[in-house]
């Protein structure tokens, strides 16, 4: 059956004839097409084809750039040689994300290394300056990524982070086309606990979308990706800067028009959708048509969902930021809705309830999870061929506070 949910305001008996008589409609011309359950693979397949191409790649060569202090979490001895840079786990519009083996210990880490050229090329130094103040800050959570150090070469920033190794949400996703509600709630949660940390340090996340979203070994939420939070943004404050991908990108944002934190929560239902239904909301292979409905199509709910899942869905989804759920006491809208009314939040913080789904990795080099896209791929020489010297610290005049720095060997 199909049916499309609606807000308390238009449960006329007509609205409701005409939304089951398009319901129908969609539902024949599906049918018509190619077979109902084929159509929507085929959809899911283009979908995922479109979304693993990988963002825009700058190909300019990187030239040694002047020292940046980033904040700090620096080790200033630290330098890539102390690494065996083994696979290619993710990647970034300023960078890649590698799986590491640090020599001294054997310990796993994911790198993420960034070129300084293309942030500061970009004028992107906002970027970096809320990585610094995201992932340098003393910013922990039980589902965020955690940093345990950086340094720098003269072209290229190293965070060392948490290797996480349950394999993408969105990978397990694709596996199993959706998910049941208690699984999505119990991710969902984890995700909102998350969000609603940053939101009490007055970070925006922004731009929470699949690839930044992991499990742990555990099954455990784990976000990465700082890089585009947004700080310091005091309750009624708001800001225009817009980046990101176009699959969870909320009315405002697409509109180029200020946002707040509720742009998160925007987020989260886009994420709770996918979960349930298995493609993004407002979905269409056609991107100018995706961003139409984004800005224009009423949210439409197929398939039997919980009264609950549909009115949260409908409340995060909500084009209007101000009567969005979360846009009156933030976190505490969402953990109080109907929806999470079988989560203990005390207990989901302290992973103290049993994920739903158990990744099964054998040990933390095991990357059955991860995409063979990423980790077929040759790691650049650049990346593991640095000189071997200890880093100086810098001076604190820049905006990038405290990162530490090996000199190239041009240097010398
Ligand atoms: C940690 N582990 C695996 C993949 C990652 C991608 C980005 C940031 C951190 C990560």
């Amino acid at each position: 059956m199909f049916v499309a949910w609606m807000e308390p305001s238009s449960t006329a008996l007509g609205k409701t004839k005409e939304l089951i008589k398009h319901g129908r409609e969609r539902i024949e011309q599906t049918i018509k097409a190619s077979g109902s359950r084929l159509c929507l693979y085929a959809e899911r397949v283009a979908f995922l084809m479109d979304r693993s191409r990988s963002p825009d790649k700058s190909t300019q060569p990187s030239t040694p750039t002047d020292n940046i202090n980033l904040g700090p979490s620096a080790n200033p001895n630290a330098k890539p040689t102390d690494f065996d840079f083994l696979k290619v786990i993710g990647k970034g519009s300023f960078g890649k994300v590698l799986l590491a083996k640090r020599k001294c210990d054997g310990t796993f880490y994911a790198v993420k290394v960034l070129h300084k050229k293309t942030i500061l090329k970009k004028k992107e130094q906002n970027h970096i300056m809320a990585e610094r103040n995201v992932l340098l800050k003393n910013v922990k959570h039980p589902f965020l990524v955690g940093l345990h150090y950086s340094f720098q070469t003269s072209e290229k920033l190293y965070f060392v982070l948490d290797y996480v190794n349950g394999g993408e949400l969105f990978f397990h996703l694709q596996r199993e086309r959706c998910f049941r509600e208690p699984r999505a709630r119990f991710y969902a949660a984890e995700v909102a606990s998350a969000i609603g940390y940053l939101h009490s340090l007055n970070i925006i996340y922004r731009d929470l979308k699949p690839e930044n979203i992991l499990l742990d070994c555990q099954g455990h939420i784990v976000l990465t990706d700082f890089g585009l939070c947004k700080e310091g943004m005091e309750q009624e404050e708001t800001t225009s800067t817009f980046c990101g991908t176009p699959e969870y990108l909320a009315p405002e944002v697409l509109k180029k028009q200020p946002y707040d934190r509720t742009v998160d929560w925007w987020c989260l239902g886009a994420v709770l959708y996918e979960m349930l239904f298995g493609l993004p909301p407002f979905y269409s292979r056609d991107v100018s048509q995706m961003y139409d409905n984004i800005l224009h199509k009423p949210l439409q709910i197929q398939g039997t969902k919980t009264v609950a899942a549909c009115d949260i869905l409908q409340g995060l989804l909500h084009k209007d930021q101000k009567r969005r759920l979360g846009a009156k006491t933030d976190f505490l809208e969402i953990k109080s809705h109907v929806f999470f009314s079988p989560i203990n939040w005390d207990d989901l913080y302290h992973k103290r309830i049993t994920p739903p789904f158990n990744p099964n990795v054998a040990g933390p080099a095991d990357l059955r999870h991860f995409d063979p896209e990423f980790t077929q791929e040759a790691i650049s020489a650049s990346i593991t061929h640095t000189p071997d010297l200890a880093a100086s610290s810098s001076s604190a005049s820049d905006a990038f506070l405290g990162f530490s720095y090996a000199p190239a060997e041009e240097d010398i």
